[in-house]
């Protein structure tokens, strides 16, 4: 059994080379503040104005600080001391923001499941990070996520607690750990004095997750310095001030709309979000006008979902809304010329990652930038390269791999040196895996990937993760997940299989088994084709260039058949 560490050991966490670190603190990217601290300010300043509202719960910036207090005091009473680690898998909701701030404040450090999540992940990644408690809701859908949260505390021995938001009172069957209610926990008198635990802005603040190329995601650690600076940059360039009135509508455990700025950006300035927990159409574009909403983020399946809602039912009536920030995976430019015209709101393009790297158009660019591009790093001192297969850089206008550096891009991956090698250059770079074009003007153009991942409206999938269970059936002799494209969420996952002679795999065959092996649902593979042998590549490898492209023609094959018959 591992013994849970208070702090991770040095040797699972790669850091800055020291001279850029100190040059980052010197040229105030690194402000030497936990994140807390920001959030402190605007207590202090105006501790009455609104800060959060979620459903008929409004709560000003004491009133949130407060409930968060109430939350750090009751990890501390749970024995969940600095440095150590608690996996938070909450959906939209005041409490996962008081929580995260909880957490900030003391230096213990969130761990930010999906709430998609299931058994499969939450064990990886509560092993990975040697998590000491599990906070979980009571359910989500269908699925009883107390008990998967008992089974992954039965797996993973250094969890002690399992923390509930919403019904506690039915009984549980087997127990692993004893559990423990939030709710309870808000009512916890705070004991410790503010300035007891501060964390330094070197101490980790968050474990973000990696969209993940590989089989399981991967953790990548954010400090307080690097993660108030990404918010700060994000901030300055979506313009947010404390007039900002911001809809949380992604799952708020990603970085986009955690802080990108996100909910934290908002807090930052003093502003207001207004969460929810769907971006379903009608009940956000009447939150929009009921709350003034004057921001919001979505990945390209919403906007569309968005804007083919307003064209039908004009149910978004009032001028508040300002800014419609896109990202998330490739936001087509006909859907991009559309979101002004609609709904009235300007369009910003995000393309960023977990690692760090955050680019957006301006929100007084061009529309022609606005709709055509995917905008520039957010930061003067990100560094960006475009690279050939040799790792030469490209000429402007020429696609290539994209590689980054800068204050608030991590230098590796945690507790993965192996993967590391790969995905970090011997200078530090980050090759995020995106082929891009740099335009003379400097703005970006995502135009394909090199890494083997299939982004569902926005959620990541490892092509490896879905083959390995693929794998696990019997007569399945080469599993290839590829892309097939969709209108709606731009890629879904088809599986092509080939078969030992004599056997039948069926979608039904490889769904059950991730179904059992507790997956989220998202990662499914949505079509099986059948194939007598892979196409292979000059050296051998899965051609997987022409599986993509053997599904696109099928399936443009298909529609059209289909509107012959109609
Ligand atoms: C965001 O973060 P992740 O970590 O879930 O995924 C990062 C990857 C990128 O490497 C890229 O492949 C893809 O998602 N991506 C986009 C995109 N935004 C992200 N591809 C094309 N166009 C875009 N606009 O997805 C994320 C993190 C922070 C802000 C926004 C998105």
């Amino acid at each position: 059994m591992t013994t849970p560490t208070s702090s991770p050991a040095t040797e699972d966490v790669v850091h800055w080379p020291a001279d850029l670190a100190a040059r980052y603190r010197t040229e105030g990217y690194w402000q030497g503040r936990s994140l807390g601290s920001y959030v402190a300010d605007h207590v202090a300043a105006h501790p009455d104005r609104e800060a959060l509202v979620d459903g008929d719960t409004r709560l000003s910036y004491r009133q949130l600080w407060d409930r968060s207090a109430a939350l750090a005091q009751y990890l501390l009473d749970l024995s969940i001391t600095p440095g150590n680690r608690i996996l938070v898998q909450l959906p939209n909701c005041w409490e996962f923001v008081a929580l995260t701030l909880a957490c900030f404040r003391i230096g213990v450090i969130p761990v930010m499941a999906l709430p998609a999540h299931r058994r499969h992940e939450l064990t990886h990644l509560a092993a990975l990070s040697e998590s000491v408690a599990l906070v979980v809701p009571d359910c989500d859908r269908d699925t009883d996520l107390r008990e998967v949260a008992q089974q992954v505390a039965a797996d993973v021995p250094t969890i002690r607690s399992v923390i509930v938001h919403g019904d506690f009172t039915s009984a549980l069957g087997e127990a692993a750990v004893p559990e423990h209610s939030l709710a309870s926990g808000l009512a916890t008198t705070a004991r410790f004095a503010s300035s007891e635990y501060e964390p330094s802005g070197s101490d980790i603040a968050c474990f973000l997750l990696s969209g993940g190329t590989t089989g399981l995601p991967k953790l990548i650690l954010r400090t307080h310095d690097d993660y108030a600076y990404n918010i700060r940059a994000c901030c300055e360039v979506s313009r947010f001030d404390a007039d900002t009135v911001y809809l949380g509508t992604l799952p708020s455990s990603h970085n986009f709309p955690l802080a990108c700025p996100g909910i934290l950006g908002a807090l930052f300035v003093g502003g207001r979000t207004v969460m929810l927990s769907s971006p379903a159409p009608e009940r956000a574009l009447r939150t929009i006008d009921a709350e003034a909403v004057t921001v919001a983020a979505a990945v390209p399946a919403v906007a569309q979902a968005w804007i083919e809602h307003q064209r039908e039912h004009g149910t978004l009536r009032g001028n508040s809304f300002a800014v419609l920030q896109v990202g998330g995976s490739r936001m087509p430019d006909e859907l991009a010329a559309r979101v002004e015209p609609v709904l009235g709101a300007r369009l910003q393009q995000v393309f960023g990652m977990a690692e760090g790297l955050i680019n957006m158009t301006r929100l007084d660019d061009d529309s022609e930038v606005v709709v055509n591009t995917q905008g520039r790093p957010v930061s003067e001192a990100d560094e960006i390269a475009i690279v050939d297969e040799a790792g030469q850089p490209v000429p402007d206008g020429t696609p290539g791999a994209l590689l980054t550096r800068g204050p608030y891009t991590p230098r590796g991956y945690f507790r993965a040196p192996d993967h590391n090698v790969r995905a970090f250059t011997v200078d530090g770079w980050y090759a995020s895996g995106d082929i891009v074009i740099r335009r003379p003007d400097g703005n970006l153009v995502v135009a394909g990937r090199d890494k083997d991942m299939i982004n569902r409206g926005g959620e990541k999938i490892s092509a490896e993760e879905v083959e390995n269970f693929a794998y696990q059936l019997d007569g399945v002799d080469m599993a290839a997940a590829v892309a097939m494209p969709d209108p709606r969420l731009g890629e879904r996952v088809c599986l092509y299989l080939t078969l030992t002679p004599g056997h039948r795999v069926e979608l039904d065959d490889v769904v059950a088994a991730m179904d059992a092996a507790g997956v989220a649902r998202y990662k499914r593979p949505e079509r099986v084709e059948i194939v007598d042998a892979m196409p292979t590549t000059k050296v051998g490898k899965i051609d997987k260039k022409d599986l993509r492209e053997r599904i696109r023609d099928r399936l443009a094959h298909e529609s059209a058949s289909r509107g012959e018959q109609s």
